[in-house]
């Protein structure tokens, strides 16, 4: 890192909140940031990681209208789920925070009216696409039709996937409504248009500049040459929706902010949620507004036009107002896409694996080891399952786990687990040393400059020549022959192992946390930091714990299992539902009183974190029910929610809070739990059989 700066803010794109997330998703934006974020860590950098969920536009609204439910629905179910499969994958964010937040709404709202009242953005009339049969403008995603640029048949109203140009919907050629697949008319609404044109001159010298400093990858510097040399020209930032952030001016407010221009500032948003949530509301403005802050966006490669011009440009058009300016991103690290099995993912096609789903068959650090050896930062890369086997067997077991073992347990059994003395040094300890001293800053420096596929690389040559220093300096033999050679050996491979755990931090925590309890060290792994991995800091006479085997080495048997899970064909026991209990009569069931109850109140009970105190009416009669589901819904949420309540339970007290009743709820082993309620509207007291 450049000296000039005191603090690294870090983004990752924010994942629509209409689906679950995929390898894909990690291997484009996400592993990439969080090695970047923990390398940082390791160096003693003030970080701060920002994410959130992308909760607006019309990828939310289509799937909702999919699935015959609510925007909110949507939202409310993949949000959740898509932080949960990130907490499981170890991404470490500092804040995961989601743009239907009131806060965001404001953040967006505050950005539009300083445009507006600065005549920034302009209102214009506009000619748009309009389904006479759904009565509606198709913004964005509800229009489909050829790309004028590739031909693609699939373009969008807003983009083209194929060629990844940024479309206006008029240039679409045969457009079709989404909704209905009839031919849209032509008619006059009214947008708000921010004039990128006005920009493209400091857009130019400032990705020129920051290009200079810091090496931006070439496939982000030539799309954003692309755009250049065509020009950039006014978008209307403003659609015809009712789902997203309401414009803020008085007679538009039926319109909302055009999803791409408030998601970006959800980074801003997300800052200034995890600063309120410290107890420091200002510090976010540390992060974002100082201008030795080093800001590095992460994302995948089709996010490229919103970060690179969208993004600085709006921030430049607020910096010029203002005398609080924001930092642009000193690099916008861009991947490429992941495979999967030779084929894209596709949600449509149900192709891919998810994050959650894979997680049940295999490790979070098994998985991040095999996406970070095979990113794609340069080209589209494959994730094929064979492969990932042999990456996590053949080299994390056999290279990294292996020379790990067979130190600890060298040492555990010839020296009862006490680090022996470093005696005289030979040509084979002085070669092993001197390529321990020289790792942790070769590999920075490839972390430093988002090489993350090839640090990884460096960080396993050293295990494998760790291997080779083992093997060629035969312990085993000068253990009798030359006592003060074998405890040399060992102790400039336990030496190894230590810098090794620091090393594979950023890609491999779990494991690293793992080898360093192994090691029986006081300081904790993070604090001891990346430079000291050069260094040999465990002492002669230090203790070790026993040995235990690292990676346990992945069988067929597994890889069968995921596969078959895949085909859609058995279970594998990963994912079996719990056992069930013993049958009962239908006369047992019948005991149990099922009632249709309405949620008129509810507030979160006084210092518990779980439990939500309800009012339900059920007919003509009110309930106090506690319920144990504050972790997964809003107090504010709940009103007017139908639900079932087991209404002849007796009576209980909960946190000194009387519980008339129970309410039903699924809840699955990873900890998800939804309300159970009714499919259409029905008179509370009804009975449930
Ligand atoms: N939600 C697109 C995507 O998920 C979009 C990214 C927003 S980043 C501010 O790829
Ligand atoms: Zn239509």
């Amino acid at each position: 890192m450049k000296s000039p700066f005191k603090r690294i803010l870090i983004t990752a794109a924010l994942p629509y909140a209409n689906g679950y997330l995929h390898l894909g998703h990690l291997a484009g934006a996400y592993l990439p940031a969080d090695i970047y974020a923990r390398y940082q860590r390791m160096k003693k950098r003030d970080v701060l990681f920002l994410c959130g969920s992308d909760e607006h536009g019309v990828a939310i609204t289509v799937s909702a209208e999919k699935e015959k439910t609510t925007p909110k629905n949507i939202i409310d179910r993949y949000h959740p789920a898509n932080k949960a499969a990130f907490e499981a994958f170890e991404m470490s964010f500092d804040n995961y925070s989601r743009t239907s937040l009131p806060l965001h709404h404001e953040t967006a709202k505050d950005f539009f009216r300083e445009f507006h009242k600065r005549s920034i953005v302009i209102d214009k009339k506009a000619q748009q696409l309009y389904c006479l049969k759904d009565a509606m403008f198709l913004a964005d995603r509800y229009v489909e039709g050829t790309c004028p640029k590739c031909k693609s048949t699939q373009a969008r109203g807003d983009q083209c996937e194929n060629c990844g140009t940024w479309l206006d919907q008029t240039e679409l050629i045969d457009p079709k409504c989404k909704l209905c697949g009839t031919t849209p008319v032509v008619r006059e609404t009214t947008h708000w248009y921010f004039p990128l044109g006005n920009y493209q001159q400091r857009l130019e010298s400032y990705i020129a500049e920051r290009d200079k400093r810091d090496g931006w990858k070439d496939n982000v510097l030539r799309y954003c040459e692309g755009w250049f040399k065509d020009g950039l020209k006014d978008r209307a930032v403003t659609r015809d929706l009712n789902w997203g952030v309401h414009v803020p001016v008085a007679g538009y407010e039926d319109k909302v902010i055009y999803v791409w221009f408030d998601a970006v500032l959800g980074y801003i948003s997300s800052g200034k949620e995890w600063a309120a949530a410290h107890g420091k509301p200002e510090a976010w403005k540390e992060y974002w507004q100082k201008e030795d802050t080093k800001y590095v966006a992460f994302i995948g490669k089709d996010n490229v036009v919103f970060h690179c011009i969208v993004f600085p440009s709006m921030l430049m058009a607020w910096n010029d107002g203002n005398t609080e300016h924001y930092v642009l991103p000193e690099n916008v690290p861009a991947n490429e896409f992941l495979n999967f099995e030779g084929q894209k993912f596709s949600k449509s096609r149900g192709w891919g694996i998810n994050v959650q789903e894979f997680l049940k068959f295999f490790s979070a650090d098994m998985l991040r080891y095999a996406l970070a050896v095979n990113l794609p930062e340069t080209r589209d890369s494959d994730f094929y399952l064979k492969d990932f086997q042999a990456r996590i067997n053949n080299e994390l077991a056999d290279i990294t786990g292996n020379f790990v073992n067979r130190t600890i347990a060298f040492i555990d059994k010839n020296f009862g687990g006490i680090v022996p003395k470093l005696d005289t040094l030979n040509k084979l300890d002085e070669e092993m040393i001197a390529a321990v001293k020289q790792a942790p800053s070769t590999i920075g420096e490839l972390f430093e400059h988002y090489s993350f596929r090839e640090g990884l690389m460096e960080v396993m040559n050293l295990s494998r020549a760790a291997n080779k220093y083992f093997n060629d300096s035969e312990p085993w033999k000068t253990l009798k022959s030359s006592p003060e050679r074998c405890s040399t050996t060992l102790h400039v491979a336990i030496q190894i192992v230590r810098s090794l755990a620091i090393l594979l931090e950023p890609v491999v925590p779990a494991t690293s946390e793992k080898i360093w309890k192994l090691l029986n060290l006081d300081i904790p792994l993070r604090e001891d930091g990346w430079d000291s991995a050069s260094e040999f800091r465990i002492k002669e006479g230090h203790q070790l714990n026993k040995p235990e085997i690292l990676i346990a080495k992945i069988e067929d048997k597994q890889i069968d299992e995921i596969v078959k899970f895949l085909e859609g064909g058995d279970k594998p026991e990963a994912v079996q539902i719990s056992p069930l209990k013993p049958t009962i009569t239908i006369d047992d069931f019948k005991k149990i009183d099922l009632r249709v109850g309405r949620i008129i109140e509810a507030e979160k009970v006084p210092k518990s974190e779980k439990l939500i105190k309800l009012q339900v009416e059920i007919g003509n009669e009110r309930r106090q029910v506690v319920a144990g589901i504050a972790q997964h819904y809003k107090p504010e949420d709940l009103i007017g929610k139908l639900i079932v309540v087991v209404a002849n339970l007796q009576p209980a007290k909960l946190m000194g809070q009387e519980s008339q009743g129970m309410i039903l709820a699924a809840s699955n082993e990873s900890g998800i739990l939804t309300l159970v309620g009714v499919q259409s509207e029905i008179s509370t007291g009804a009975t449930v059989k």
